[in-house]
């Protein structure tokens, strides 16, 4: 009987032993999960830090070039990209100024419908699209045939009513009614708050803005030969270091916006981006050409490598990084 609790006693510790040990790998496994965790960690934030530093060293690399003092050789700022190979890395890079653009606070009728056909083809929608933006921009509180006014927005239950005053960014959009974001990310690459002027600049504008434009041209039976000139230029653009055809293409302006998007492609395939807005300052101020408007990393909402022409990428070689 004696014997048998004295068996029953030391398998209990037995028991207890095992527990304590069990317990013990437990915590060292997870130590050792959490420290494997806090390396891991560690080493992306120290990727991401090498990688912050390499895109500012080409968004100096985009001034530099897009400042050159000789005509061919300076960078163009119509979207087109520019693209540098190094051994691990694609980077791409695209400036485009914002004058090649639609400025919603400032565009006509017809030139902001011409956008809004990219975001729908239900013309009724289309209308309607553009008296909204309108209404919510002018001054006054009298509707347009298909917009809407702060009558309007309260009838339908919204929180607030129209600013009736210039739109600050291009996200402002997304309070007009019946904007959302699916239909301002399909015009986000043609429009801006930056150019201030009505219209567009052809040589400042991308191709994609060149048909879109020559596209609603022709369906209204308008021919524009400055349009057409301009288009053909840039589907022939010139040779990176040959001569410039046309100087103008690439003059750059005090007092000018200008977007600035680079994206890392690494060769695992992981990618680092930054968009910015760059004015540049008045002639004199020599050693601080650009003030930043506006910094995002790694929030690009199209990537440059998403599907392009060939014809759009212009191949850097090492000497331009040099
Ligand atoms: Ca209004």
């Amino acid at each position: 009987m004696r014997h048998k609790l004295y068996q029953h006693e030391s398998g209990m510790a037995l028991i207890i032993v095992l527990l304590i040990v069990m317990a013990i790998a437990m915590m060292a496994s997870s130590y050792v999960l959490s420290s494997r965790r806090d390396i891991r960690t560690t080493q992306v934030i120290k990727t991401q830090a090498s990688k912050n530093a390499d895109i500012e060293k080409y968004l100096n690399l985009s001034k530099f070039w897009l400042m050159h003092p000789e005509d061919k050789k300076r960078w163009v700022a119509d979207g087109r990209l520019y693209q540098i190979q190094t051994q691990n890395e694609i980077i791409r890079i695209q400036i485009t100024s914002e004058t090649g653009k639609c400025d919603i606070n400032n565009a006509s009728e017809d030139l902001l419908r011409a956008i809004l056909k990219v975001a729908t083809p239900d013309r009724k929608l289309q209308q309607q699209l553009v008296d909204r933006l309108i209404d919510w921009r002018d001054e006054d509180d009298e509707r347009l045939d298909f917009g809407a006014e702060s009558a309007d927005y309260l009838r339908r239950k919204f929180n607030y009513i129209p600013n009736n005053q210039a739109f600050e960014s291009v996200d402002d959009l997304l309070m007009v009614m019946d904007f959302d974001a699916s239909i301002l990310d399909k015009i986000r690459p043609y429009i801006t708050v930056y150019s201030q002027q009505a219209d567009i600049n052809y040589h400042n504008a991308s191709i994609d803005m060149l048909r879109l434009l020559k596209q609603d041209f022709s369906q209204r039976h308008i021919q524009d030969l400055e349009l057409d000139k301009e288009l053909d230029l840039k589907l022939n653009p010139y040779p990176l270091s040959n001569e410039n055809p046309d100087e103008s293409l690439s003059s750059i302006e005090p007092d000018q916006v200008y977007n600035v998007i680079i994206e890392i492609k690494t060769i695992d395939n992981i990618r680092y981006s930054l968009e910015t807005y760059l004015k540049t300052q008045a002639e004199d101020s020599v050693f601080w050409p650009f003030q930043t408007l506006d910094w995002k990393t790694n929030q690009l909402k199209t990537s440059l490598f998403a599907d392009q022409p060939k014809s759009a990428i212009f191949e850097l070689s090492n000497e331009f990084t040099n």
